[in-house]
Order: structure tokens, then C-alpha cells, then sequence
């Protein structure tokens, strides 16, 4: 899954197409370089997440998501997934082709359920302790494996009383949303056991500061360990990794892939 960040503040210098009006060329040229590398997923998001980062109205985001998934569409075959929350951007976003809805709020938001729902489309539920603006002040667990386990089986109860099915649902333990690096870390090394649950896990690390913190390095120097957090992930049996460096992380896959006994 490679970002499309459809925003003026993304955490991350790669994969954003706005500065003061949106770039569309560039958003296609992007997305171009990044199925021929290798991605089979083109996740287009309107809202920052990052730490630190605010809300935005409705109508911003959909005039930033909208355009881009309908020109993605009209151009590429690729299955398309849009990053929101926001009821409104879900219904239009999957009226405009959208196959995956990818909420890191996880339908919380008031409307977000009865929305996706409507779609019939699966979703990618996400961990997240409070809210990208404040998340990172004092993240706190009693065990951060279990809490964010329990957590996430609790959202899949909550989608499965709504009428979603089983295999609608993706998990996500949410790399840096509300975490330190050892609770990252912690969530890191138990993912076989999310993957254990039978659904379908997602995994974002990439670039984000537990890399940074990992390795001591800035943002625009966190592609090798990124990609190979990613191969680790894919190792312990995550499905989906959502990349910035669709061509790093790939070769990282296929060289683990080529060199590592029992990966099929
Ligand atoms: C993610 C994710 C996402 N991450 C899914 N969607 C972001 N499913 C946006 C940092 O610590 O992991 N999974 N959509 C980006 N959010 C962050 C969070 C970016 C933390 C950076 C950091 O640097």
C-alpha cells in the first residue's frame, strides 16, 4: 500500500501533492513510479495524522480526496483506499471507486459506522490512544500488548453487532499513535500473535519517529529502516505494509523472500 497524502502538512517529506492547491499531475506521476514498483494498494489521505497535527473541516477534505480518486481511477486499475474518519468523505469516496476504508479512528466518529457500512467495502481498523494533536503527550498502558489487543477485538465486536462481516474487518495495532518506542517496539514483536486472530493485519511504520528513534536519524533517512521493519512485519505475516518507498521496501520482501527458508 503506497500514501498519497493529499495534505500541506504531512509529517513526511515524500508522498504529499499539496502545497497551495492540489497537484494532480504530480499526485499521478507518483502513483505511477509507485505500481511500478510494486504497490498494489494507493491509499489517498486528506488529514494529517501525525503527532501533533489538528482537524480539518469536511469540505476541505473532500475537495482535497475527491479529485484525486476520481483522477486515479480514471487512470489506473490499482485497488484505491481512502485514509478518513469522516462519514461524508467515506459515502463519496466510495461512490468515486474507494475499495478499502482506511479509518484510524475506527469508525468512532459519529456517522462513521452507518457510512462505511452502507459501502459494503471492507475497513482497516486502527489503534489510537486520544488524538493525532495530543496522543504523544503521555501515552500510558497497563500492558500495551494486551490493551491494544483487547481494544481492537472490541471495535471488531462493535462492527460485527452493526452487520459487518468478519471478512470486511483489518487490524492495525497503530505505529505511533498514542505510543513510545517501547510500546511500539512491544506491539512490534507480538504482531504474529494479532496475525493469529485470523483477520487480515495492516502495518504503517513507515518513516515514523520509532524508526527515527531506532536508527538516530532524520526523516528523509529513514528508508532503509523502514523497509526493513516492513519485511520484518511481512516475517511475522502482516498483509498489507503502507509505505512511502514502494521500490526500497520491495526489494527489502523479495531478498528476505529469495533468502529465507519457510516463507513460501
Ligand atoms: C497507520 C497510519 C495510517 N499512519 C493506517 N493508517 C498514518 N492504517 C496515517 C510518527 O510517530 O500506521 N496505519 N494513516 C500516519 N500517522 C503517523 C503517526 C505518522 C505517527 C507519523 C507518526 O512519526
Amino acid at each position: 500500500m503506497s500514501i498519497l497524502n493529499i495534505t500541506p502538512d504531512s509529517f513526511s517529506d515524500g508522498g504529499t501533492f499539496y502545497t497551495d492547491e492540489l497537484q494532480l499531475d504530480r499526485v499521478l506521476r507518483y502513483a505511477e513510479g509507485s505500481i511500478s514498483a510494486g504497490s498494489s494498494i494507493l491509499d489517498v489521505g486528506g488529514e494529517s495524522s501525525r503527532p501533533g497535527a489538528s482537524a480539518i473541516s469536511v469540505t476541505e477534505e473532500l475537495d482535497r480526496v475527491i479529485p484525486v480518486i476520481e483522477a486515479l481511477r480514471a487512470r489506473f486499475d490499482t485497488l484505491i483506499s481512502v485514509d478518513s474518519s469522516t462519514p461524508e468523505v467515506i459515502r463519496e469516496s466510495a461512490a468515486a471507486g474507494v475499495r478499502l476504508i482506511n479509518d484510524i479512528r475506527s469508525l468512532q466518529r459519529r456517522g462513521a459506522m452507518e457510512a462505511a457500512l452502507e459501502t459494503g467495502l471492507p475497513v482497516c481498523l486502527v489503534h489510537m490512544q486520544g488524538t493525532p494533536k495530543t496522543m504523544q503527550k503521555r501515552p500510558t498502558y497497563a500492558n500495551v500488548v494486551r490493551d491494544v489487543h483487547t481494544w481492537l477485538m472490541r471495535r471488531v465486536d462493535a462492527c460485527l453487532v452493526a452487520g459487518f462481516s468478519a471478512n470486511q474487518l483489518v487490524l492495525d495495532p497503530g505505529f505511533g499513535f498514542g505510543k513510545t518506542l517501547e510500546h511500539n517496539i512491544a506491539l512490534f514483536r507480538d504482531l504474529a500473535r494479532l496475525v493469529q486472530t485470523g483477520y487480515p493485519v495492516l502495518v504503517g511504520v513507515s518513516r515514523k519517529t520509532m524508526i527515527g528513534e531506532i536508527t538516530g536519524r532524520p526523516i528523509e533517512q529513514r528508508i532503509t529502516g523502514s523497509a526493513m521493519a516492513a519485511a520484518i512485519a511481512a516475517s511475522y505475516g502482516a498483509a498489507i505494509l503502507r509505505v512511502h518507498d514502494v521500490a526500497e521496501t520491495r526489494d527489502a520482501l523479495i531478498v528476505m523472500q529469495a533468502l529465507t527458508q519457510g516463507m513460501q
